[in-house]
C-alpha cells in the first residue's frame, strides 16, 4: 500500500499535507452522513496518487470513465514522473479500499499558469470517477469538493470542467455554472 500516513511522500504525486490541511469551511455542499478527506468512509483512505497505484487498479478504474488503452508499467511510470516534474501542476487525488488495496475513486485538478488576470492560474477538474460498486457513498462529491477547495486555495481565478448533460445538476452544487455565451468546443484527432 502506498502509505502517506507518516508524511512519507516519495511515492506521492504531491505533498499529502496539502490534501489533509485543506479548509473545508469553504465547501459549498453538505454531507449526510458526514465524510471528510481524513475519513471518507469505513475502510476507505483518501490520498494523492502514488507511483504504485498501477498495481492497485488505477488504470482499470479509469476505464470506467473512458477508453484507456493498453498502458504498460513503464508508460505509467514515465507519465507519473513527467507529472511529478511539473511542480504545483498535477493534483490527482484517489480513494483506496484498504481491505482490497484497490483504488476505487479518483479525481484530477490540473493547474494552468497564465499571463492574463495578473499572471493568475486556472484550474481544470478532470477524470472524476468512482468505481460502480462504491457509488452512492458521496465519494464523487467529496472528490470534486476537495479539488474545488484546493483550486481556490492555490489561488486560481477560475476552475472549470466538462461534463455530460446528465451531470450538470451534480456539478452545480459546487458553485459551477454554465456561462452565458461561452461554449465548449472540441476537435478529436484520434480514437485510441
Ligand atoms: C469527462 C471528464 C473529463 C474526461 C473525459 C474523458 C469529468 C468532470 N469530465 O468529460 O475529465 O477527460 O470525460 O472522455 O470528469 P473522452 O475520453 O471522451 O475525452
Amino acid at each position: 500500500m502506498c502509505s502517506v500516513q507518516n508524511g512519507i511522500k516519495e511515492e506521492s504525486l504531491f505533498d499529502p499535507k496539502i490534501l489533509y490541511n485543506l479548509d473545508f469551511s469553504k465547501s459549498t455542499t453538505q454531507y449526510n452522513p458526514a465524510v471528510s478527506v481524513k475519513d471518507p468512509g469505513e475502510g476507505l483512505y483518501m490520498r494523492p496518487l502514488c507511483r504504485s497505484d498501477y498495481d492497485e487498479g488505477y488504470m482499470s478504474l479509469l476505464s470506467q470513465l473512458t477508453k484507456v488503452g493498453d498502458v504498460s508499467r513503464e508508460e505509467f511510470e514515465a507519465r507519473f514522473s513527467a507529472m511529478e516534474s511539473c511542480p504545483d501542476s498535477y493534483y490527482i487525488v484517489v480513494i483506496e479500499d484498504i481491505m482490497t488495496k484497490k483504488v476505487i475513486g479518483s479525481g484530477t485538478l490540473v493547474i494552468e499558469q497564465k499571463f492574463i488576470r495578473k499572471c493568475s492560474s486556472r484550474g481544470r477538474i478532470e477524470d472524476i470517477v468512482v468505481s460502480d460498486q462504491y457509488r452512492g457513498k458521496q465519494l464523487g462529491k467529496l472528490l470534486v469538493d476537495t479539488l474545488m477547495i484546493l483550486s481556490q486555495q492555490i489561488g486560481c481565478y477560475k476552475v472549470s470542467l466538462e461534463c455530460k448533460d446528465n451531470m450538470v445538476n451534480f456539478y452545480s452544487q459546487f458553485g459551477l455554472a454554465k456561462e452565458e455565451g461561452q461554449n465548449y468546443m472540441c476537435r478529436r484527432f484520434k480514437e485510441m
